[in-house]
């Protein structure tokens, strides 16, 4: 019996989601819903203390991390549509993507996405509010996050994180411009994790992400849409809207 506790196909949630899909798995999903903290309700921290998600439950043994769930669906289902190379040299390819995003990608993106959506989010709740909530987050650093995206991110900061994200977008274009998928000739965990963070950069991006300075992305964010497994997760678990309502 499995259950994937998670936000809607997005970022960090996305990536055992696809990979779910992909293999098609017998699972079960239990949304939690950010806009209303469940990430950090009582019942979840019970699940992951750290209240974030995704989180597996695997007949009763839970696994965090994203990175680490997909590789451990592959550990466990490694034949039902492998995501991993079995050639050692490949697999150690991919996990040099599924690093970077962890390490370097995600980050820069987060805070951008925090900025744009995190911000109004704290600012439309009140001061007693939002320290009555500050309490419920384990996460130190979680919690000065949603500190500084409600005071607002300095611009220098922002500044910085946008010029990492033009990185990370050429690094990406480097490789796609000359491959369908990150390692070569395989659809792997290194595409489903970069895919994560990357799909919809285009919409939220398009300065960086386009048909002419990124041809090779902006195929590849389309590859992977057009896959039935990737348009099965977008049909049946819906990615939810954190903005506040005036401005949904
Ligand atoms: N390193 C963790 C990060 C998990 C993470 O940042 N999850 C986000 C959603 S993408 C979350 O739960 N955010 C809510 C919060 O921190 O309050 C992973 O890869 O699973």
């Amino acid at each position: 019996m499995m259950t994937l506790y998670s936000f809607g196909p997005g970022a960090n949630s996305l990536k055992p989601l696809l990979a779910l899909f992909e293999k098609g798995l017998d699972w079960n999903h239990r949304f939690v819903d950010p806009k209303k903290f469940e990430q950090h309700s009582d019942w979840f921290k019970k699940i992951n203390p750290r209240g974030q998600v995704p989180a597996l439950d695997h007949d009763g043994k839970i696994i965090t991390e994203s990175t680490v769930i997909c590789e451990y669906l592959e550990d466990v289902f490694p034949d039902q549509v492998p995501l991993r190379p079995k050639d050692p040299y490949k697999a150690a390819q991919m996990r040099v993507w599924t690093k970077w995003v962890d390490e370097y990608f995600c980050w820069c993106v987060s805070t951008i996405g925090w900025h744009r959506v995190v911000k109004p989010l704290a600012q439309s709740m009140s001061d007693e509010d939002f320290e009555a909530h500050l309490k419920k987050i384990p996460i130190p650093e979680q919690q000065v996050k949603w500190r500084r995206a409600r005071e607002g991110f300095p611009q220098d900061l922002l500044d910085e994180e946008m010029r990492k994200i033009g990185v990370s977008v050429r690094r990406l274009e480097e490789t796609l411009s000359r491959r369908e998928y990150l390692v070569e000739n395989e659809y792997t965990l290194a595409d489903i994790c970069n895919f994560a963070i990357a799909n919809g950069m285009q919409f939220g991006y398009p300065e960086l992400v386009n048909e002419k300075d990124t041809p090779g992305l902006v195929a590849w964010i389309a590859r992977i849409n057009e896959r039935p497994a990737c348009r099965e997760m977008f049909d049946k678990i819906k990615r939810e809207n954190l903005r506040p309502k005036e401005d949904a």
